[in-house]
């Protein structure tokens, strides 16, 4: 390596603004540099080897060191490394993915719209829902009802379309006609509720939201099929149905946000098959190459691609790379390596419910006060007191002191606030998801006995953990 992990750490730190960081803590404390991946694992430039239960960041869907991959990448460059899809041209990759994207996503669709991200891909939807509507002579349409703590995104659109609070803080967001409903999430809003009725009464605010703002006014509804980085959300099964119901009901486009959920994380295809729902719109990014290179999408259903066609004239939106070859190449081999090793159903009929075997069996720990997956995501809360429901103070940051843990046990666990999520690469084995929640029980016995030494676990637990050293 040429540069120690100091020097690298001081290169950075002069000159890298990062994604989502505090960098006065970053430059106190100096980035952790990732130098090479295999499989399921990452090493850091010391060598310490680290189980990446996050793909990357929810998208190394097939793993790390495909050489697959590489090869369609080095081959599409060599042929064709860069062409534009405007002024009526199109190129060999891009044509065929989108024949291959509309293929897996079912009867519904016909079209795929190219970016290079997930953010992209939503500030799309909001153009093409807005197009839509104005081509059907629906102009005063353009209101979009998201939810709050979704993520969909950081760029003006994205981050408006998302619900996290600290980003509408910065920036002046959310943009106007973008308004939020409460997310449906059970363990924190109503857990002594029935989970189903509950899903039922969480889609409900979805209508009440329509009727405030005026049904003639309502252009999309979107959501993840299962909130991400909100923290691994799942939704009582009685939702997504509900919302499809009443979206039939005033007519109103559904986009259903797969970027995380798309191409295979779910156990299905695409999330919404799973969920119960028939979306207008589908966003993708990140697993359809696997991370290994930049591409985004939308794709589009008959219903919107016949408007936007035959009435909509031409649709003034695109980006340099739309359509880029060499990541449609990329794509088209990450989908053959899905394909071939059959990882979508091995999702939902092997690894997936082995995964939400382990999860289950953490309701015995004391910290874990729920836990929960679905295909190849999972989140568990940490609580002060589970018997009583009682959460740790957010300001002690309990989720972030166990992150801490796992990373120093060889595991990328994330943290949103007390929720501890994972997602790791599809291509895991069983034998790899008993190495990674091996590694998962191991932190959480260190975060215990953190949390347990700084006098922050609940009374009752307190006397119990004490009586037994006795
Ligand atoms: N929609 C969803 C559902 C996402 O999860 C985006 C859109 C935006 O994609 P791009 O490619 O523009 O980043 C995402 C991205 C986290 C985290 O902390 C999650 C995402 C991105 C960054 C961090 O979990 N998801």
């Amino acid at each position: 390596m040429p540069h120690t992990t100091r020097e690298i750490q001081t290169l950075d730190s002069a000159h890298y603004i990062h994604p989502f960081t505090d960098h006065k803590a970053l430059a106190a404390q100096g980035a952790r540099v990732i130098a090479k991946a295999d499989g399921v694992y990452v090493w850091d430039s010391e060598g310490k080897q680290i189980f990446d239960g996050m793909s990357g960041l929810w998208c190394v869907n097939v793993g790390y060191g495909r050489q697959e991959l590489v090869d369609a990448a080095s081959r599409q460059m060599s042929t064709l490394p860069y062409y534009n899809s405007f002024f009526k041209t199109t190129n060999v990759p891009a044509a065929e993915l989108a024949d291959r994207i509309v293929g897996l996503a079912g009867d519904n669709f016909s079209h795929v719209f190219y970016s290079s991200s997930g953010s992209e891909s939503n500030d799309t939807n909001v153009r093409m829902v807005r197009h839509y509507w104005a081509s059907l002579g629906q102009p005063e349409r353009k209101v979009i009802i998201s939810r709050k703590n979704a993520y969909h995104g950081s760029t003006m659109c994205g981050a408006s379309l998302g619900g996290m609070s600290g980003m509408h803080a910065q920036g002046g967001l959310p943009i106007p006609d973008i308004v939020h409903i409460e997310q449906p999430y059970h363990f924190a809003l109503a857990p002594a509720k029935d989970r189903d009725a509950f899903g039922l009464e969480a889609a409900s605010w979805l209508e009440e939201k329509i009727l405030a703002v005026g049904p003639e006014k309502v252009a999309a509804f979107i959501g993840e099929p299962v909130q991400g980085a909100g923290g691994v959300i799942i939704p009582p099964k009685t939702y997504w149905p509900e919302i499809q119901r009443i979206c039939d009901k005033y007519g109103i486009l559904l986009i259903s946000d797969e970027v995380i959920c798309g191409f295979g994380r779910l156990g299905t295809w695409f999330g919404s098959e799973l969920m119960g729902a028939k979306p207008d719109l589908m966003t993708f990014a990140k697993g359809v190459t696997s991370g290994y290179i930049p591409l985004g999408g939308v794709v589009v259903s008959k219903r919107v691609a016949d408007v936007l066609i035959n009435k909509g004239g031409e649709f003034n939106h695109g980006y340099t790379y739309s359509g880029h070859p060499v990541a449609c190449a990329v794509a088209l081999a990450n989908i053959d390596i899905i394909e071939k090793e059959g990882l979508v159903q091995r999702v939902k009929e092997e690894t997936g419910p082995h995964l939400a075997a382990h999860f289950a069996a953490l309701s015995d720990h004391p910290l874990v006060a729920g836990a929960e997956t679905c295909g190849m995501v999972g989140g568990l809360v940490l609580m002060q007191d589970k018997n009583r429901h009682l959460s740790f103070d957010e300001a002690l940051e309990v989720g972030m002191i166990c992150r801490e843990h796992c990373f120093a046990n060889g595991l990328v666990m994330r943290a949103v606030g007390d929720r501890m999520i994972i997602a790791p690469p599809l291509s895991c084995t069983k034998a790899d998801i008993d190495e990674m929640m091996k590694r998962v029980r191991i932190c959480l016995d260190a975060t215990l006995a953190d949390v347990r030494t700084r006098g922050w676990m609940g009374a009752e637990e307190s006397v119990q953990a004490s009586a037994g050293m006795a």
